[in-house]
């Protein structure tokens, strides 16, 4: 008997969403739990046990947790090889890593962006706007980039759906879902409409639209100093490069934002 597949995550992380796309193309059964306060920056017994870097998704599998979605896919790949998500040529595989790398990095902070405006007031009336703008140009750069990576073959990385679309379709779906598409006709929104219809991300798409109800009310948290959001590396970069200083230092000045923690390292979690 196999161990149970236990995943802590939110259905509208990305990085949690890859994770569950895969997990479903292998026909794997899991578990998933969404940790209580996650994303106030608060005290966590949950992902103190789970992740120093008190994120999701984190993994258990076999009395092992992992944290990381990349590491996390790569585990779940080895472990569970069949029907393997990985293609098989080098190439192949390099231009897959630089899909899940810089959609990881460049557009996830975007999306995020996108939400720490639309969820959760940043920028308020004046500065709101003027970072929406941004991200809805820096997205347009994004569907550019993609929409060239497409060749004669359906999928991004091979000829099968793979790893490559799976790393993708979270953040192109995310940006969707705050109001941004890919160019009616376009390559991208043709395999955008492919991706989508594929019952392993159908199911993972309607389960992160179904929490937006809920995140409708939560900048009052912020206010009210119960959320400290966390603003690390290329998210931070983001909000700078995109006009929004004032945003963290404001963030800085009111206690609700935060970066990584190193003494959690050191806590043992
Ligand atoms: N590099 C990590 C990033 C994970 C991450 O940033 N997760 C976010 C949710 S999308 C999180 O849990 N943030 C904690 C917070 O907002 O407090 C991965 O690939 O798993």
């Amino acid at each position: 008997m196999t161990s149970p597949i236990l995943l802590y995550e939110h259905p509208l992380s990305p990085y949690a969403q890859k994770i569950r796309i895969l997990l479903r193309e292998k026909g794997l059964a899991f578990e998933f739990r969404t940790p209580e306060a996650i994303g106030t920056g608060g005290p966590n017994p949950t992902l103190a046990q789970l992740n120093p870097r008190f994120e999701v998704p984190a993994l258990q599998h076999g009395g092992v947790t992992l944290f990381d979605s990349t590491i996390i896919l790569e585990y779940l790949e080895e472990t569970f090889p069949e029907p393997a998500m990985m293609p098989k040529a080098p190439i192949d595989r390099a231009r897959m890593r630089t899909i899940e790398e810089v959609c990881d990095t460049h557009w996830e902070a975007i999306n995020w962006g996108l939400g720490e405006i639309r969820f959760f007031g940043r920028g308020g009336a004046e500065l709101g706007p003027v970072l929406r703008r941004a991200a809805e140009v820096q997205v347009g750069h994004m569907h550019a980039w993609l929409g060239r990576l497409f060749g004669a073959r359906p999928w991004l990385a091979g000829d099968r759906f793979g790893w490559g679309d799976l790393a993708a379709l979270p953040y192109v779906t995310m940006s969707s879902m705050f109001g941004i598409e890919p160019a009616a006709g376009s390559g991208l929104a043709d395999w955008l409409a492919r991706g989508r219809a594929r019952p392993s991300v159908a199911k993972t798409v309607e389960e992160a639209l179904a929490t937006i109800p809920a995140m409708e009310g939560v900048s009052q948290w912020v206010k009210s100093g119960l959320f400290k959001r966390q603003f690390r590396d290329h998210r931070l970069e983001w909000m700078i490069r995109s006009g929004g200083l004032q945003v963290v230092v404001d963030g800085l000045k009111n206690d609700d934002i935060r970066f990584t923690d190193t003494a959690r390292f050191a806590d043992g979690a």
